[in-house]
């Protein structure tokens, strides 16, 4: 996987890329990352990457033609052909994009090269979005500064589930945000530090009666934080009663109307 990200503030990119599973991804030529200054672009004698709004209104908008240019001059002979099949997508980072979750996010790792346009100022010249960017994409509904943040986010998601990145192959599938649910609370030693316990369950050695306890524990964590992600998720009857149970101790709330069980 190639990835070239546009910017502005190349700087902010210096270090991110060389730590941890990035930095090895890197190493081992699973991954590419190259940094283009859109600034390199431009053919004016100030190289002007940014110009008042038509219409007025105040703020500044990025100009296209720096942005094509260097898109084009990156891409070469492998611009896409703005199908959804390409392998190579262009993709603006901006507010308004569809947002990334886990689902999005290996979608991009099927491709074979992203290039990621960060934006800054109001916004890009809407002709970039109509006539070069083949995907659209917001990391959050809160207000950052440009898609220089959103697109390491890109990168470092799309990457770990790239084949070969993770030590453990099948670690992507156990995801709490791939099988559904939040992940169940994780101890280590001491088993008792300043006078609080490791749950008893978890030293017992009964490695069904763990993974018992880590299920219930994962299914009342979501309930409780986020019974948007508990309403979709794979659930089977042995969930659903304690679920039903969990309701009737008052531990949480009835949000997927479990009812009980003479109604079912
Ligand atoms: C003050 C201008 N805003 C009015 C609501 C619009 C706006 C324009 C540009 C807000 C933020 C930005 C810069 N942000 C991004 O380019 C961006 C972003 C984000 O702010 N949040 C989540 N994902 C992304 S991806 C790119």
């Amino acid at each position: 996987m190639r990835f070239d990200i546009l910017t502005l503030f190349p700087a902010l990119f210096t270090g991110v890329f060389e730590e941890s599973i990035l930095k090895r991804a890197v190493a081992s030529g699973l991954v590419t990352i190259a940094i283009h200054n859109i600034r390199d672009y431009t053919t004016d004698k100030h190289h002007v990457t940014d110009d008042e709004p038509y219409g007025g209104g105040g703020g500044m908008v990025m100009k296209a033609e720096p942005i094509f240019r260097a898109v084009e001059a990156i891409l070469g002979n492998e611009m896409p052909t703005r199908g959804r099949d390409d392998p190579t997508q262009i993709i603006l980072l901006s507010p308004a994009g569809r947002l990334l979750n886990q689902t999005v996010a290996y979608e991009l790792a099927q491709r074979e090269r992203l290039v990621l346009i960060c934006g800054r100022y109001e916004g890009v010249d809407e002709r970039v979005r109509e006539h070069l960017v083949t995907d659209e994409i917001s990391i959050g509904d809160y207000v950052l500064s440009g898609g220089e943040i959103p697109a390491m986010v890109i990168v470092e998601a799309v990457t770990r589930l790239l084949p070969g990145a993770l030590g453990d192959p099948l670690a992507p599938l156990k995801d709490s945000h791939a099988t559904g649910l939040l992940e169940h609370p994780h101890y280590t030693r001491p088993a008792v530090f300043r006078g609080w316990a490791v749950p008893e369950v978890l030293l017992s050695g009964n490695h069904a009666e763990v993974a018992r306890w880590r299920r219930q524990q994962s299914l009342l964590r979501t309930a409780q934080r986020r019974p948007d992600l508990l309403a979709k998720a794979e659930l089977t009857a042995e969930d659903r009663e304690f679920l039903r149970w969990a309701v009737g101790q008052g531990l949480i709330e009835d949000t997927l109307r479990l009812g009980n069980k003479s109604e079912d």
